[in-house]
């Protein structure tokens, strides 16, 4: 190996100038609020025909009453808890929208919208949340790897893929999401200080959603932007209204590009809103005020693309047919994986963690064992 670039060395050695790793002064934003298209320097859609706005669009509202759906089948009980990405559907699709076959994700737990863009069946993804097992689906068949629920560990899965994958001499890109929670904690700092000095191809997409729970981002970092973060690790910081379907697409696609050129990993700060609540099992009006929800109302990213859809003539009764019946299949599907799922068992919590378990680990699985016994003499309320 003699480019410095490979597999022997980590880094090409070359230190980036700070001022270029800085994010822009505003999010980027393509569409505007009236559902016009400003074009950015830097940030081109002109590869996007109206076949792509179609299926933007499509998967857009798509992903939003099957999220619907999801909710639904947790208030009947068939699921143990859920996370909506209501609000979040043009960071995640347009993003998504950016990679190509071969690139692989690695998802946080609200990622129900870029599931879909990569062709995963909705039905299978809520056995995690149902707790029959750790997925349903196959990672390998779509290059989207397991729902992490503890927070920003799949930085370090996606980060350690990318290492692999460019020593491989793949030219496969690793897309890590995670929320602005996220970047407070350890894991997504040591996989994107490894990437950086690895230059290894990953983009970090971040949905700036607000809040973590009920942690509002005033409280989370004290940085100007979570996409300034970015110039600590060496990595260009990019920042977009992820609002904005063509913008999410855009600024992904050119941190993709880079990635795949070699260059390195990017750092991507989609700013959006989480319109439902943290999870089935909070209450957001807590924590939120009604006016604050009102102002978001307003930015809703289904809303703002139709109206350019509408006005290009692009919205006809074809496309609305298609997702009607696109909804009613996968809302199906759904509905007959989760029905006849078996309930997971809870002592398998205990199942392939350690390959030397210890007796701390020995003692809290007779714990467990012991209450679900007493659980089960116990008569249930009917
Ligand atoms: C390591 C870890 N710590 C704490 C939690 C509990 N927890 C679940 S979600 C969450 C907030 C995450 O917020 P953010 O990263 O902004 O993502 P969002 O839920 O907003 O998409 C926390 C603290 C967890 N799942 N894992
Ligand atoms: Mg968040």
């Amino acid at each position: 190996m003699t480019d410095g670039k490979t597999a022997d060395k980590p880094s090409s050695g070359l230190v980036p100038d700070p001022s270029t790793l800085l994010p822009p002064d505003e999010p980027i934003q393509i569409l505007d609020d009236d559902g016009r298209i400003n074009a950015v320097d830097g940030y081109p859609i002109d590869d996007l025909d109206d076949e792509d706005f179609r299926a933007l669009y499509r998967h857009m509202v798509v992903a939003r009453r099957i999220d619907k759906q999801a909710i639904n089948l947790q208030r009947q009980g068939q699921l143990g808890v859920y996370a909506s990405l209501l609000g979040q559907e043009a960071a995640q699709i347009g993003g998504a929208y950016a990679l190509a076959p071969q690139d692989w994700v690695f998802p946080s737990y609200r990622e129900m919208g870029t599931a879909l863009v990569r062709g995963v069946n909705p039905g299978q993804m809520l056995h995690q949340w149902r707790g029959t097992w750790l997925s349903g689906y196959d990672p390998y068949e779509f290059r989207f790897g397991l729902l992490s629920i503890p927070i920003g560990t799949q930085a370090l899965h996606g980060t350690g893929f990318a290492m692999a994958a460019k020593f491989d001499g793949s030219d496969a890109v690793v897309m890590a999401y995670f929320g602005d929670g996220a970047t407070s904690e350890g894991d997504p700092h040591e996989g994107m200080n490894f990437a950086a000095v690895f230059e290894a191809p990953v983009v970090f997409f971040v949905q700036n959603n607000q809040y973590a729970i009920s942690t509002p981002l005033s409280e989370q970092t004290k940085a100007p932007t979570i996409a300034h973060k970015a110039v600590g690790y060496g990595m260009p910081g990019l920042r977009c209204d992820g609002n904005d379907v063509l913008a999410s697409y855009a600024v992904t696609k050119r941190a993709v590009e880079r990635a795949r050129s070699g260059e390195g990993p990017s750092l991507i700060e989609a700013v959006t809103y989480r319109m439902e609540a943290h999870t089935t099992a909070d209450d957001p009006t807590r924590y939120r005020s009604g006016e604050e929800m009102e102002e978001w109302q307003r930015r809703d990213p289904i809303a703002r693309f139709e109206t350019f859809m509408k006005a290009n003539g692009l919205l006809d009764d074809t496309i609305k047919t298609e997702i009607d019946n696109e909804v009613e299949k996968l809302a199906r599907i759904m509905r007959e994986e989760i029905y006849e799922a078996p309930h997971g068992d809870p002592m398998e919590l205990f199942e392939h963690v350690y390959v030397d378990p210890g007796s701390m680990f020995d003692e809290q699985r007779e714990m467990l064992r012991r209450e679900l016994d007493a659980a089960a003499e116990t008569p249930q309320e009917s």
